[in-house]
């Protein structure tokens, strides 16, 4: 492993991979392919902008020809595929997107993988592939594919496909499936950044039904220290669950981010659901503890130098809240918050 190909590293997980592989292995040279989506961003890449061992592309992972002409160019050995459609609620007003990056561009990046010998091929998942788990029960990497919204229906396709293309060409892949997400660079459309930067503005904060939805916490770090174990030592064929084991619901959540921002709870509205919602995620994270992988970030302290970070960034958050983004904003929450209770 020499050559590796970050896709959508200039997005909230790819680029902190990219900031802690450069960092933590000197010998490798990383190349970020990113199509730059509203996501997309390269001031998260600005830490290693300097950095001679990382390099830059943009593009599609739906572009064959140009996929192929970079794994040449750059004499990729190692792919590393975050490049997606990440946001459940984008998905449910439209889907074609999800489906264009998350199924048949997963299935062409692999294709062009193949066909230029590849020696490794690792793709991120999620915990959304096994759908609402009720109380009690904790998702296994061996349980059944239940998605429900478009997002986790179209990332359950692209893992299939890597799947198949395992079993079928012999391709050596392994995937991970990390849960819910958080810490610094993440796009404020996600519950946490969205809510502590509306907070920040003392906008209302749209809780979506009775905000007693479960999440499992994964602070980014552990996130990347995972996926990092898994592409050194997985099993070639293999699925590992990367799980903060931190299940809170979104109203605790909501909560405790108020009060370390020193702001009413009163900013909280219960608003209309998002339609299909899953009330609960929860995995069960042995396979990738049995490969040497402990989580290094506590809930508390991981909240606290989020919300921390993005008080210290508002440049960073401040230019994305803008354009595209308003338009975003007012189709997803401008009738909801005219409902709330
Ligand atoms: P993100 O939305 O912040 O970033 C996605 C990146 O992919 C952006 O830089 C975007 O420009 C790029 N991209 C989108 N379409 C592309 C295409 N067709 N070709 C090339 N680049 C493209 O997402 P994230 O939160 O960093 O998630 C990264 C990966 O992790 C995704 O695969 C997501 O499904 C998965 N995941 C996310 C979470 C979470 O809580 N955020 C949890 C589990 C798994
Ligand atoms: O405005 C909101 N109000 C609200 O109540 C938003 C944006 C979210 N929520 C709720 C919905 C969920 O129960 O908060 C919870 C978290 O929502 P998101 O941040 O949208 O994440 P989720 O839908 O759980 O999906 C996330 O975890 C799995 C990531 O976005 C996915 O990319 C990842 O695969």
């Amino acid at each position: 492993m020499k050559n590796i190909l970050v896709t959508g590293g200039a997005g909230f997980i790819g680029s902190a991979f990219v900031r802690y592989m450069l960092e933590r292995y000197p010998e490798y040279n990383i190349l970020v392919y990113d199509k730059l989506t509203y996501a997309g961003n390269m001031d998260n890449l600005l830490p290693v902008h300097d950095e001679p061992r990382f390099r830059f592309e943009r593009g599609d992972i739906a572009d064959r020809d140009t996929v192929r002409r970079v794994l040449s160019d750059h004499q990729i050995d190692t792919v590393v595929n975050f490049a997606a459609e990440s946001h459940v609620d984008r998905s449910i007003l439209q889907a074609d997107a999800f489906i264009h990056t998350d199924v048949v561009g997963v299935y062409l990046l692999l294709d062009e993988a193949k066909a230029h010998g590849v020696e490794r091929f690792l793709h991120v998942s999620t915990d959304e592939v096994y759908g609402d788990i009720e109380e009690g029960k904790f998702s296994v990497e061996t349980d059944p594919f239940a998605p429900n919204s478009p997002y986790a229906a179209s990332k359950a396709g692209g893992e299939l496909m890597v799947r198949a293309y395992h079993v079928t060409h012999g391709m050596n892949t392994v995937i991970t499936r990390g849960s819910n997400t958080f810490g610094p660079y993440q796009y404020p459309e996600k519950l946490l950044p969205f809510f502590i930067t509306e907070a920040l503005e003392d906008r209302p904060l749209p809780l979506y039904g009775d905000g007693r939805q479960v999440r499992d916490w994964l602070y980014v770090e552990d996130h990347v220290s995972g996926i990092d174990l898994v592409l050194h030592k997985g099993v070639s064929g293999e699925a590992y669950n990367i799980a903060g084991e931190d299940n809170r619901c979104n109203i605790d959540v909501a909560h405790q981010m108020l009060d370390l921002l020193g702001k009413p709870h009163t900013l909280l509205k219960h608003v209309p659901d998002r339609a299909g919602h899953d009330r609960r995620y929860a995995m069960n994270c042995d396979k990738l503890r049995a490969l040497g992988w402990q989580r290094a970030h506590h809930w508390e302290a991981a909240l606290e130098a989020t919300v921390r970070w993005y008080v210290d960034n508002a440049w960073w958050w401040r230019k994305i809240k803008t354009g595209e983004y308003l338009e975003y904003y007012k189709r997803q929450y401008a009738a909801r918050l005219a409902a709330a209770e």
